[in-house]
């Protein structure tokens, strides 16, 4: 195992080292909402229609859904509704009208409004408003409160106060490239609503400045592998397979939960959880453990270890495709870096269930998406897909903070990632990802018939259930010259602020069943 991973890397080595491309960013202008980095999927254009899947009415899906992380910056106002009767009033004639569709977002649309605005309800949102049909998804009826433990929280002691119990009945997402716009949006439907509602809690996210537009705070370019949605995009992406938009919206093909209310059709469930990051501590940690792959600097072994870490490099380059260094021009290249499924049949003996010399299976990247390693992705049960729409929080390290390796305690300090994933069913879908594969030591090894020493937890967001924060947690895979070499993280990077499930329901509910 180890001369042929070793033979593997030496020739990577020698593709490796040809000269990274000058990557160009576009620019944009100052109306655009959404953010386009170098290596993102390319939207889909504004469209009448005939490419669009039957249940795919992107007039009624909520503009937030489909796009993906795109925003330039993000408000999330959470509310309790105190008087329904005027609430629902409210939603019909004012609300409704400002809510964003898909369409009016896409490139090519003559209807970009300065400020996009989409609302979610809570299982106690849509209590308050008297709404009783069944969502039949369990996990959202509950609340993320009483899940915590599931999630691999440890505990609620670290989440954000609003967030715990089932206060929260609702969310604005407001998206807009500056703050002004987003500020007025907000006062104009704190007007109209008054005292029918309560603010609980909000937060601001931001694309990150300059280069960094794009990648979340560790420095990792993030959302360049958001599913393709079958009937939504345009199919030019080559890999991995679209996946059925059903998967993720209520009552379009794929979606295979029964008996849901029909007005809930277009709408899709929205997973809000508020992640801290500690960057300084995880830069530091990275720094520390350089491997020691021949013809690799110092420089490049410690780089080599954070992004295999991630399954990524801070460009966004897949290391499945560029396992020893740093590719800007395939980072950049929306047609190539996400065509990789972990297996390589281009490779003389290489075996999926037992190699992990390219990507460790403890990857972030694999571990949420394990790919070709589970065998074909889109077959009856493939239901294990979200799209993530998050944005980055806080403010960029201090030179403070970089020179002692700490994160400041100062809560205006405070960084790390909005997360918000989109899907049809909790359960199949973010919790099982998190729940199953996450924070499941033995996956995918042993248990999905891989070879090798246990996987280990997820080394960015991973925790080991039931344990106290910072508790160690044991990784393989890591070392591309010995991958039944164990690491050991004697602290976690990412800290669970709390958060809760929502329902982002179609627009057409809006004026209709929720407003009655
Ligand atoms: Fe992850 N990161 O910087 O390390 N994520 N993530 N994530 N994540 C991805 O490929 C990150 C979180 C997924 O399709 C990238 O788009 C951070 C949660 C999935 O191959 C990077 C946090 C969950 C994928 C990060 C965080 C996921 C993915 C590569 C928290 C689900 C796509 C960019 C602070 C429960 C996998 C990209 C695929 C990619 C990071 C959270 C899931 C850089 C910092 C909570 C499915």
């Amino acid at each position: 195992m180890k001369l042929f991973s070793l033979s593997i890397l030496i020739s990577l080595v020698v593709h490796s080292t040809l000269a990274a491309h000058e990557i160009k960013r576009q620019t944009s202008s100052d109306s655009d909402l959404l953010i386009n980095p170098p290596g993102f999927p390319k939207l889909p254009s504004a469209t009448t229609g005939q490419r669009i899947a039957p249940g795919l009415n992107l007039n009624d899906i909520q503009g937030d859904v489909l796009i993906g992380m795109r925003k330039k910056k993000e408000l999330f106002f959470f509310f309790s509704i105190k008087d329904a009767a005027k609430f629902k009033s409210k939603l019909g004639s004012d609300i409704h009208s400002l809510i964003t569709n898909t369409n009016q977002i896409l490139p090519g649309s003559k209807n970009i409004p300065h400020t996009a605005v989409n609302i979610a309800f809570s299982k106690t949102g849509l209590d308050a408003l008297n709404i009783t049909d069944n969502l039949q998804d369990d996990n959202f009826n509950i609340g993320q409160f009483k899940n915590a433990t599931d999630l691999g929280d440890a505990g609620t002691g670290n989440w954000v106060p609003a967030f715990k119990g089932t206060n929260i009945h609702g969310v604005f997402l407001l998206a807009a490239n500056r703050t002004q716009f987003i500020d007025s949006k907000l006062a104009d439907i704190q007007q109209i609503l008054g005292d029918s509602i309560t603010e609980n809690y909000r937060l601001s996210g931001a694309a990150r400045p300059g280069n960094e537009e794009g990648h979340e705070h560790f420095g990792y370019l993030d959302g360049v592998s958001n599913p393709a949605v079958q009937g939504f995009d345009d199919g030019t992406r080559p890999q991995p397979p679209a996946i059925a938009p059903g998967r993720f919206i209520v009552g379009a093909s794929g979606d295979t939960v029964a008996n849901r209310p029909a007005w809930a059709t277009g709408g899709s469930f929205l997973v809000f959880r508020q992640l801290q990051q500690k960057v300084p501590e995880f830069n530091k940690f990275v720094e520390d453990h350089p491997l020691n792959v021949p013809g690799l600097s110092q420089q490049e072994n410690t780089d080599l270890f954070g992004a295999r870490l991630i399954g990524r490099w801070k460009s966004g380059a897949p290391i499945d495709l560029a396992p020893l260094r740093d590719d800007p021009a395939l980072g950049a290249d929306s047609q190539r870096n996400n065509n990789f499924t972990y297996d390589h049949p281009e490779i003389p003996g290489f075996d999926v269930k037992s190699n992990q010399t390219l990507c460790p299976y403890s990857a972030h990247l694999r571990k949420t998406r394990p790919r070709a390693t589970l065998g074909a992705e889109t077959g009856p049960g493939d239901d294990h897909h979200i799209i993530r729409a998050g944005i980055p929080y806080g403010p960029e390290v201090t030179r403070a903070e970089s020179a002692s390796n700490k994160s400041s305690t100062n809560p205006s300090l405070e960084r790390g990632l909005a997360f918000v994933a989109y899907q049809s069913n909790i359960d199949t879908a973010f919790k099982f990802i998190q729940h199953s594969w996450i924070d499941n030591a033995q996956f995918p090894s042993p248990i999905a018939g891989i070879t090798g020493n246990t996987t280990g937890v997820d080394p960015i967001i991973g925790r080991n259930a039931g344990t106290v924060t910072d508790a160690p947690r044991v990784i393989t895979g890591t070392d591309p010259l010995n991958t039944n070499k164990s690491f050991t993280l004697n602290s976690e990077f990412v800290i669970s602020r709390g958060g809760e499930y929502f329902f982002s329901p179609p627009i057409s509910a809006l004026s209709g069943k929720l407003a009655a």
